[in-house]
C-alpha cells in the first residue's frame, strides 16, 4: 500500500490552520496533525479533524451538466464551454454579472476577477464577503484608512483584557478560541457580550446577555464612562486621531448613560460599568468581533463604534490590543484581496482610480479593452435589480457559492435567480443553486489543488494537491482560463500553473508584491503587507501611524439607531441566526461529514423557557415559526441560554431554512443584510 502525508490547510474558517491529509493509494483517507504551523501547533477542531471525510463521496459532481427540458444531461466540456461561451458573447457586458467564491483560492479568485473584468468587460462582480463582514471593509477603512484585521492571532495570548462582541469564537474560530484559552491562563480578563449564552460564554469571566442589535448604544454608554471617569488614553488621541471632539459631543449625550443602555439592552448597570473598568484599565485589551456586528443594517456604524473604542483608549498598534474582526471563510481575506468585490481591483486598488484603471488595462492587455472604469453591483443589490428591474441583468455565472441557502430572504433570492436567462453554476457538489441552473461545471475541492489562501490574520498560506480530481472535475483557475480560451482570449489567460497566477498577482499587488511560491512553502507562511522579497510580512498593523494619508486615524460620531424590523404584537419576538461547532454554512460539506452529521443532524431554534410556556410548547416538538417573508417548521429548543424574547437559528439546514425568515434590510453603506435580527412568531402546530 502507498501511504504519504501532504501538508495542507483547512478548507473551512478562516483562522487558518494547517494539517497532514494522509493519502492511501491515491485517496485522501484522513486528517493528522502537522506540529509547525505557529497558528494551531498541530491542533484542530471537528471540521479540521473530519475535513477528509466529503472529499471522495459519490456524489461529488463529476462532469459537466447542461439542462435540457428541465432535465440535467451529461455533456463533455467542449460542449459546455461552447453553449456558454456562445451566451456570454449574446449579452451586453453589463447584463452579466459573477459570484466569485472564498472557499477557492487567490489564485482562482484572481481568474475569474480578470474574467469578469476583461473577457465580460462587466463591472458586477462580488462574493459572500457581502453577506459577512463588508461593514468590516467599509467601516475600518474609513476610521483607520484600510479594513482588516489589525493584530494576529499569536497576539491575542498577549493580552490582558479581551472585549468578545458577537463573536462566538470557541464555536465559529475553535483555534483562536485556544489563544483566548491561553491569555486567560496568563492572566487575562474575559469580557463576552452575547444575546446568546454560547461555548465563549462559559470560558468567560463576565458575561453580559442583551438584546440583538444594541451594540452601539453598548459601546457609547462605555465610552462616556470611560470619558467621565479620565480613562481615556489622552496621549494617543492627541498624537494619532482626529474629530475627537465630534465623538465626544455624542457618546456624551444622556441618551448614553448606563441607565439608558441598560434599558435599550438589558444589561445590568453594574455589569456595564465592571466590563468598562476592565477594560479601560488594562494595559492592552483586544475587540474580537464578527457577524455580531457586522450583520446589521448599523454594520457601519457597529464597526465604527468598535474602532472608536480603541482608538480612544490607545489599544492599537501594540501587542494585545487592536481591532480583531474574525474574517470567516477560509479564504475570504484574500478573495476581498484578489478584488472579487464591486469597487477594487487586487488590493484595493479603486476601479474608478485612473491611474489603477490604466495599470490593470496596461497588465492585462485585452486588445478590446476591460469594463468601464466604474464600480458594479454588490451580491444583495444584484438580487434586487434582478426582481425588480426585469431584463437589467440577464445572465450570472457563480462559482463556489450557495445563494439559495445563503442569501436572505430566499423566497425573493428564488424569484431572483429564476428570472435569469442564463446561469452558470461551478460547485463541487449538487447545491440548491446549482439545481436553477442552465449549465453545471464540476471544480475540484481543496484536496485536489494547489495554491494559496489568506487567513483572517493576513497570512498567507499554502494549499497541495494530494489526490486527483473526482471523474473530468477541474480545477476552478483551469476552467475559467479555458473558457476565457474559447472566447478568444487565450493570450490573456496562459496559464499552466497555479504559480504562474500567483506570480501575475504579486506582480499588480503591492501588498502581495514580495511573496512567491518558494516564501510560502515555510510552515507559517507570509503576512500582507509585504511590499518586497526581502520584507519578512506584517502581523500588526498600524504601529506608529494609520492607513490614511495623513497617518491618523478618524472617529466617527455614531448614534444607536434600531433593526429594521423590530418585534410588535403580531411577530413579538427577535429572530437571530448564525450557527453551529459541526456545520459550515449551507451543509454541503459537513452535511456530507458522517460524523458532522452524526453530532448535528438538523436544525433547531432557541427559545427561552418564559416565552415557550407563553405559547404552550416543549422541548423538541416542532413549531412554526413565521415572519413577514415566510414560515418553517422546525423543532424548538426550550433553553435559558437564550434570552426572553429573542430566538435564534442556524443557518446550515435547507429542511428548516432560516433564510425563509430573514430580512433583507440593508446597510446603507455596506449593503450586508440583517441577518442577526428579524421580527418572527413562533406557533404550536396544531394537529389536524
Ligand atoms: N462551525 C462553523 N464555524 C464557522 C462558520 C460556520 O458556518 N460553522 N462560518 C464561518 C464564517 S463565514 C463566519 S463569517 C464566522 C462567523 O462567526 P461568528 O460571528 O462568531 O458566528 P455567528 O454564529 O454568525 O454569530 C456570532 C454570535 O453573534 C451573536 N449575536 C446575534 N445578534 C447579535 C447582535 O445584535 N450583537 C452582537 N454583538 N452579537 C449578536 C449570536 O448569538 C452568535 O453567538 O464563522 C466562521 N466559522
Ligand atoms: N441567516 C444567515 N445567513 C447567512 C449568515 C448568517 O449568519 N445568518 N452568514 C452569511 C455569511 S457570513 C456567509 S460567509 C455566507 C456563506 O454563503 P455561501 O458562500 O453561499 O455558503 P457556502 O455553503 O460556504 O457555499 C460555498 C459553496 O462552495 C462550494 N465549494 C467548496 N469548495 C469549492 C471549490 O474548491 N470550488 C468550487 N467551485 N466550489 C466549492 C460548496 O460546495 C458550496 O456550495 O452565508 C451568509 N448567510
Ligand atoms: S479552527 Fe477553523 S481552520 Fe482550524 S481546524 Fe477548525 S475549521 Fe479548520
Ligand atoms: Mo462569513
Amino acid at each position: 500500500m502507498d501511504v504519504k502525508y501532504v501538508r495542507t490547510t483547512c478548507p473551512y474558517c478562516g483562522t487558518g490552520c494547517s494539517f497532514n491529509l494522509v493519502v492511501k493509494d491515491g485517496k485522501v483517507c484522513g486528517v493528522q496533525p502537522y506540529h509547525r504551523s505557529p497558528v494551531n501547533e498541530g491542533k484542530v477542531c471537528p471540521k479540521g479533524t473530519y475535513a477528509w471525510e466529503f472529499v471522495n463521496r459519490e456524489d461529488r459532481l463529476t462532469t459537466p451538466l447542461i439542462k435540457k427540458d428541465g432535465k440535467f444531461v451529461e455533456a463533455t466540456w467542449d460542449e459546455a464551454y461552447d453553449l456558454i461561451a456562445q451566451k456570454f458573447k449574446s449579452f451586453k457586458p453589463d447584463e452579466m454579472a459573477c459570484l466569485s467564491s472564498a472557499r477557492t483560492s487567490n489564485e482562482e479568485n484572481y481568474a475569474l476577477m480578470k474574467f469578469a473584468r476583461g473577457v465580460l468587460k462587466t463591472p458586477h462582480i462580488d462574493h459572500c464577503a457581502r453577506l459577512c463582514h463588508a461593514s468590516t471593509v467599509a467601516g475600518l477603512a474609513a476610521s483607520f484608512g484600510s479594513g482588516a484585521m489589525t493584530n494576529s492571532i499569536l497576539d491575542i495570548a498577549e493580552s490582558n483584557c479581551l472585549f468578545i462582541l458577537g463573536s462566538n469564537t470557541f464555536e465559529q474560530h475553535p483555534l483562536i478560541g485556544r489563544k483566548i484559552a491561553q491569555a486567560k491562563m496568563n492572566g487575562a480578563k474575559i469580557i463576552y457580550a452575547d444575546p446568546r449564552y454560547t461555548a465563549t460564554a462559559k470560558q468567560a469571566d463576565l458575561y453580559m446577555q442583551f438584546r440583538s442589535g444594541s451594540d452601539v448604544a453598548i459601546l457609547n454608554g462605555m465610552m462616556q464612562y470611560i470619558i467621565q471617569n479620565g480613562w481615556e488614553d489622552k496621549e494617543f488621541i492627541e498624537k494619532r486621531t482626529k474629530d475627537y471632539e465630534k465623538l465626544k459631543e455624542v457618546v456624551m449625550k444622556p441618551d448614553y448613560t448606563f441607565e439608558n443602555v441598560s434599558k435599550i439592552s438589558g444589561i445590568p448597570v453594574e455589569q456595564l460599568k465592571q466590563a468598562t473598568e476592565w477594560f479601560a484599565k488594562s494595559e492592552a485589551s483586544a475587540i474580537l468581533y464578527s457577524m455580531g456586528i457586522t450583520q446589521h443594517t448599523t454594520g457601519v456604524d457597529n464597526v465604527k463604534s468598535v474602532a472608536n473604542i480603541q482608538m480612544l483608549t490607545g489599544n492599537l498598534g501594540k501587542p494585545g490590543s487592536g481591532v480583531n474582526a474574525l474574517r470567516g471563510q477560509n479564504n475570504v481575506q484574500g478573495a476581498c484581496d484578489m478584488g472579487a468585490l464591486p469597487v477594487s481591483f487586487t488590493g484595493y486598488q479603486k476601479v474608478t482610480d485612473p491611474a489603477a484603471y490604466k495599470k490593470f488595462v496596461d497588465a492585462w492587455g485585452f486588445p478590446d479593452g476591460i469594463c468601464e472604469s466604474k464600480n458594479g453591483y454588490e451580491v444583495t443589490v444584484m438580487m434586487d435589480v434582478l426582481t425588480d428591474n426585469p431584463g437589467e441583468l440577464k445572465a450570472m455565472y457563480i462559482m463556489g457559492e450557495n445563494p439559495m441557502l445563503s442569501d436572505p430572504d430566499l423566497t425573493h433570492v428564488e424569484k431572483a435567480l429564476k428570472s435569469l436567462e442564463f446561469l452558470v453554476v461551478q460547485d463541487i457538489f449538487m447545491t440548491e443553486t446549482a439545481a436553477l441552473a442552465d449549465v453545471i461545471l464540476p471544480a475540484t475541492c481543496y484536496a485536489e489543488k494547489t495554491g494559496t489562501q489568506t487567513s483572517t490574520e493576513r497570512r498567507v498560506q499554502m494549499w497541495h494537491k494530494a489526490q486527483d480530481a473526482p471523474g473530468d472535475a477541474k480545477l476552478d483557475w483551469q476552467i475559467i482560463s479555458e473558457l476565457a480560451a474559447k472566447m478568444g482570449y487565450a493570450d490573456q489567460f496562459p496559464y499552466q500553473s497555479a504559480e504562474e497566477i500567483f506570480n501575475e498577482i504579486a506582480e499588480v499587488t503591492p501588498s502581495y508584491h514580495g511573496m512567491n511560491y518558494e516564501r510560502l512553502e515555510k510552515p507559517e507562511g507570509l503576512h500582507w503587507p509585504c511590499p518586497s522579497t526581502e520584507h519578512p510580512g506584517t502581523p500588526i498593523l498600524h504601529i506608529g501611524k494609520f492607513s490614511h494619508a495623513d497617518g491618523l486615524g478618524v472617529f466617527h460620531a455614531v448614534e444607536y439607531k434600531p433593526p429594521a424590523e423590530v418585534p410588535d404584537e403580531e411577530y413579538p419576538l427577535i429572530l437571530t441566526t448564525g450557527r453551529c461547532l459541526f456545520h459550515w454554512h449551507t451543509g454541503t460539506m459537513t452535511r456530507r461529514s458522517e460524523s458532522l452529521h452524526a453530532e448535528v443532524p438538523t436544525g433547531w431554534i432557541e427559545i427561552n423557557p418564559e416565552d415557550a410556556e407563553k405559547i404552550g410548547v416543549v422541548d423538541g416538538e416542532i413549531v412554526k415559526a413565521t415572519s413577514r417573508r415566510g414560515s418553517v417548521n422546525v423543532p424548538a429548543k426550550v433553553t435559558k441560554d437564550i434570552m426572553k424574547g429573542v430566538t435564534f437559528m442556524p443557518f446550515h439546514f435547507a429542511e428548516c431554512a432560516a433564510n425563509v425568515l430573514t430580512n433583507n434590510a440593508l446597510d446603507p453603506i455596506a449593503k450586508i443584510p440583517e441577518f442577526k435580527a428579524c421580527a418572527v412568531k413562533v406557533e404550536k402546530i396544531q394537529e389536524a
